[in-house]
């Protein structure tokens, strides 16, 4: 299902192939967020626009709202949303933590109440892995705790444990596509080892290194990718969980991951941000008001291709929807355009020299 067309000899970077159930992704890839059955203001055909090759789809999010029956009624998230194109989705872990209340973490699984109407729910190994069945997923996630940062060994130990007697249950439940093991074990070198060695023994289609981007500095970000990376296979894919900004994307990329996805480009176009290569603008700063350039020279987005930056600057002050739509088609198309960059450069053996000057030159406005 994967191969590995090309490992660059200056970095851990790879030129890799996913061949999945609804088509082929190039890789390193990043793949845009559509949470609830929609990138945000984006329509499918937008997407091929932007030449998206994956989306990612969240079990939490359409388990609690439209819920199963009415994704099995559809006959699963493809049909239901209407892309034809590779679906992969996160198993609610995550999600759970974040948005919902009172929840109780046993053996099983985990109670929860909903961020919607508080209703009781519960999700465990094998709920997530036939709800991403059911939504025809063509990757599925495993069921994990990603554990708060900053988090005690002894929790996090424990935690690991428990979240790798879910993965042998995980791999039990059939599901249509393929399932990705994630390493986690928070700060801990060993505990990453242990994670990672583990879920390979138990043998995945891919792996994910979850936990990471939970509000740590940038350089334990890093470190955790490092101290996982060595015990995952060279013949499958990686995947570093909800990350990040475009030169984070290319420092893990340098690490060996393949594939990302982060809200950061549809959300932050939501508030007017748009990335350049010089680092991200916002566009309802005052300098922008008479300024009839494009939001990057030489971009071919719908955005850059037709409209000013005064243009869209006045959009996103008046709150016109308009406006966040083509920032989000701009930003998409920002995040997509690094990735073929990468794939080309490592292809040409340049990737080292490329990654060197992409990050001298973005600057961090904002994340
Ligand atoms: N686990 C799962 N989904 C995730 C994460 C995780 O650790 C993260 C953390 N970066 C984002 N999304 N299942
Ligand atoms: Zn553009």
């Amino acid at each position: 299902m994967f191969t590995l067309l090309k490992a660059d000899t200056a970095t851990k970077a790879r030129r890799g192939r996913l061949v999945t159930n609804h088509g082929v992704i190039e890789t390193p890839i990043f793949m845009p967020v559509g949470t609830q059955g929609s990138v945000k203001a984006v329509s499918p055909a937008e997407l091929r626009e932007v030449h998206a090759q994956i989306i990612l789809g969240n079990t939490y999010h359409l388990f609690v709202r439209p819920g199963m029956d009415v994704m099995k009624h559809f006959g699963g998230l493809h049909q239901f949303m209407n892309w034809d194109g590779p679906i992969l989705t996160d198993s609610g872990g995550f999600q759970v933590f974040s948005l919902a209340k009172l929840r109780k973490i046993t053996e099983e699984g985990v109670h929860f109440q909903n961020h919607l109407d508080g209703a009781p729910c519960f999700l465990g190994p094998r709920e997530a892995m036939e709800i991403q069945a059911a939504l025809g997923s063509d990757i599925a996630m495993l069921f994990d705790e990603c554990p708060p940062f900053p988090c005690e060994r002894d929790y996090a130990a424990d935690s690991l444990a428990r979240t790798l007697r879910w993965a042998a249950r995980c791999k039990e439940v059939p599901t249509p596509g393929m399932k990705f093991g994630i390493v986690q074990g928070s700060s801990y070198p060993d505990l990453r080892r242990e994670s990672a060695e583990a879920l390979v023994s138990i043998g995945f289609d891919g792996y994910a290194v979850g936990g990471v981007s939970v509000g740590e500095p940038e350089p334990e970000m890093m470190a955790a990718i490092e101290a996982s990376e060595p015990y995952l296979p060279a013949d499958r894919p990686r995947y570093a969980m909800g990350l990040g900004t475009p030169p984070q994307m290319v420092e893990m990329v340098a690490r060996g991951v393949d594939m990302f996805d982060c809200v950061l480009p549809t959300r932050l176009a939501r508030n007017g941000t748009a990335f350049t290569a010089q680092g991200t603008v916002n566009l309802k700063n005052s300098p922008y008001i008479y300024d009839k350039g494009p939001i990057e020279e030489g971009c071919t987005c719908e955005a850059c291709r037709n409209f000013s930056r005064g243009y869209l600057r006045h959009l996103v002050k008046a709150e016109e929807i308009l406006g966040l739509r083509l920032i989000s088609l701009h930003n998409l198309h920002f995040y997509l355009n690094l990735m073929w960059r990468m794939r080309q450069e490592i292809e040409n053996g340049t990737f080292a020299t490329f990654r060197q000057n992409f990050v001298t030159n973005y600057r961090h406005h904002r994340e």
